[in-house]
């Protein structure tokens, strides 16, 4: 137990083990390196369609990468978590854990969350490593997410039948320095697809395949 431990009472007499194989030869497997595309905004920008849509398109030209999506997780891993700022927080902090353990896999992590706090992004950049953190804005305004209201919460949030709405009785907090901002009330999907790719390369993430 070390004192920086911040869970002592559970974390006791327990320590890391390490692989035998190297973060190099899992790269050269697959091809390419694990890292997270966190993509933050309001409640129907986009995040998901976009997600979806960067999947099809990485897995078809011979990527490995797997979507952490806001309501499929709640149905699981976080089905005990609410929308206060404490579930929120901790709903990022198992998501960055899970995305961090894909990227070590190899796999690169596509995650579509709010996540509407800058200090709850900032805590899942360090728990990913920045080296690999690659956070995308979908700026969609929130007028127009209001207009889509794909599910039919911003009318409900508006009715107060919904309590803590980003946007509406929440706050959302914008990132400042983002990799990319997307608004796809301008964009269609599959130019933001091509934007997040080609950043992807510019990263070199890829290696030299493609
Ligand atoms: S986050 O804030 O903790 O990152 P997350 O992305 O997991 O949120 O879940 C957001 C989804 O939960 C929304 O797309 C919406 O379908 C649903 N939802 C239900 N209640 C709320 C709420 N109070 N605020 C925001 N989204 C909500």
């Amino acid at each position: 137990m070390t004192s920086s431990n911040p869970h002592p009472k559970h974390s006791r007499n327990i320590r890391r083990e390490d692989s035998l194989v190297s973060d190099e030869e899992r790269q050269q497997i697959f091809r390419q390196r694990g890292v997270t595309i966190w993509l933050t905004g309001f409640s129907g920008s986009g995040k998901s369609t976009i997600a979806k849509a960067l999947e099809r398109h990485l897995v078809s030209s011979g990527h490995y990468c797997y979507i952490l999506d806001g309501d499929n997780i709640r149905h699981g891993l976080n089905r005990d978590l609410g929308f206060t700022a404490d579930d929120r927080k901790e709903n990022i902090r198992r998501i960055a854990e899970v995305a961090r353990l894909f990227n070590a896999a190899g796999m690169i992590a596509i995650t579509a969350f709010i996540s509407p706090y800058r200090s709850d992004r900032d805590m899942a950049r360090e728990i990913v490593g920045a080296e690999n953190f690659l956070e995308v804005h979908v700026s969609t305004p929130l007028e127009i997410c209001e207009q889509r209201d794909p599910k039919n919460l911003y009318k409900k949030a508006r009715a107060g039948e919904i309590q803590h709405f980003t946007g509406i009785s929440d706050p959302y907090e914008e990132p400042q320095d983002p990799a990319l901002r997307l608004d796809t009330s301008m964009l269609e999907v599959e130019r933001s697809v091509t934007i997040i790719f080609d950043l992807l390369q510019s990263r070199g993430v890829f290696g030299d395949r493609s």
